[in-house]
């Protein structure tokens, strides 16, 4: 048993070690595939999205930083990075990974990077490349790829072309970063294509980062994988390859539900928290922890805010597995000891050491208390609610 100062003092640590990104979308109003659920209270415009970033931060202290999307937040392109660096200093956050999108043009039907046509895989591929000097301009450091391409029937698509032709744009794409920037790539198993997708699982991404060049890594979203898929043992192989780039956390209860963080199976965050404290501190700087979630029945604020304290949950709670015992019982394979040794820190209730840790960061001690009391959802859903009856809802 550890004193309770050394306890304190641990949880002070892992603390001041976690901070996530939050994504702009997550503040937008978003839906299901049948159609949106406005919120009154839904930030439009990236100022909206901006001013809410603002607020999580100042309500948590551990988001400093804002995913953008290009096309969804900076629609003119490289025309819109001196509008963000003003929010950016307006708000107190600043300008995140960027999210480059290839997926809602409609020339992109039959895919963008690994399109057949060469010339609109030629568009795709400056599409990434204005992405990566969109963010060098912000001093972003990753450039975040989530690729929607892939097809939905057996035999009508050449699969192996379609893997060189992502190579040489992703080659490509790698050219054209400043030292400092990354290039990041997700996969997705399924939807929106269904039959193949381009960038299926941890291994395509990693050949892909491998052949990109020294500066690509994996993304790994908790939502992009098959049912029952052990993703902590995904994280600690790319951690051992020294591959991994960092998260987009989310939770799911069948694919890429992007449910709030830690709401259907927290101690799956837990075993993956715990593996990337397993390789240190130092492996912080490298690994990006992002959230990628839009809410469409919970209020926004509320989620965004619960999610962050759900993350410092979890990740302390993993921070608290006494290690270096635990792989004595693990080597004397004492399994009943080892697990409950485990398990032991998950159901350790860390909630009062957050709110110590906030109290001494001049933070609020209950986040979600804090917004609750703040007025500030109120103040939004008043201010914003009258444009919504001009928004489109429908689907067909
Ligand atoms: C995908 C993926 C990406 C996100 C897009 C919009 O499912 O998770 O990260 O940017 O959705
Ligand atoms: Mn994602
Ligand atoms: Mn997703």
């Amino acid at each position: 048993m550890k004193s309770e100062s050394a306890l304190q003092e641990l949880a002070f640590q892992a603390l001041d070690s976690f901070q996530i990104e939050i994504p702009s979308w997550g503040f937008a109003n978003t839906g299901t595939r049948f159609g949106k659920f406005l919120q009154a209270a839904a930030a439009s415009t990236l100022e909206e999205k901006f001013g809410d970033a603002g607020q999580v931060h100042k309500l948590t202290g551990v988001t400093p930083t804002l995913a953008l999307h290009v096309l969804w937040d900076l629609p003119n392109g490289i025309q819109d990075v001196e509008t963000v660096r003003s929010l950016e200093t307006r708000y107190g956050v600043t300008a995140g990974s960027i999210n480059p999108n290839l997926f809602q043009d409609q020339e992109y039907k039959f895919g963008s990077l690994c399109n057949p046509s060469a010339e609109i895989r030629e568009r795709a591929v400056a599409h990434m490349i204005d992405s990566v000097t969109i963010a060098r301009r912000l001093g972003s450091r990753d450039v975040s790829l989530w690729l929607p391409d892939g097809s939905n029937y057996p035999g009508t698509q050449s699969i192996r072309k379609r893997i060189e032709w992502l190579e040489d744009a992703l080659q490509r794409t790698h050219q054209a970063l400043s030292p400092s920037q990354r290039l990041l790539v997700e996969y997705k198993p399924f939807e929106p294509a269904f039959y193949h997708t381009d960038i299926a699982d941890w291994g395509m991404s990693a050949h892909l980062a491998r052949t990109a060049g020294p500066q690509a890594r994996v993304l790994v979203d908790t939502g992009h994988h098959y049912a029952a898929q052990n993703i902590e043992q995904i994280v600690a192989w790319l951690l051992h390859i020294d591959l991994l780039g960092g998260f987009h956390f989310n939770d799911r209860r069948y694919a890429d539900d992007d449910l709030t963080l830690g709401s259907i199976d927290p101690y799956q965050i837990f075993r993956i928290f715990h593996e990337i404290h397993l390789s240190g501190r130092e492996v912080l700087g490298e690994v990006a922890f992002m959230i990628d979630q839009s809410h469409n029945l919970k209020g926004k604020m509320e989620a965004m805010v619960q999610t962050v304290c759900a993350g410092q949950e979890l990740w302390l709670k993993a921070a608290l597995v006494d290690r270096e015992p635990l792989a004595g019982l693990q080597d004397a394979c004492e399994l009943v000891a080892a697990e409950e040794l485990f398990r032991g820190a998950f159901w350790c209730d860390v909630r009062p050491l957050l709110r110590e840790w906030r109290r001494a960061r001049g933070l609020p001690e209950d986040p979600l208390a804090a917004l609750a009391e703040s007025g500030y959802v109120q103040r939004i859903t008043a201010e914003r609610g009258a444009k919504m009856a001009a928004t489109v809802t429908s689907y067909a």
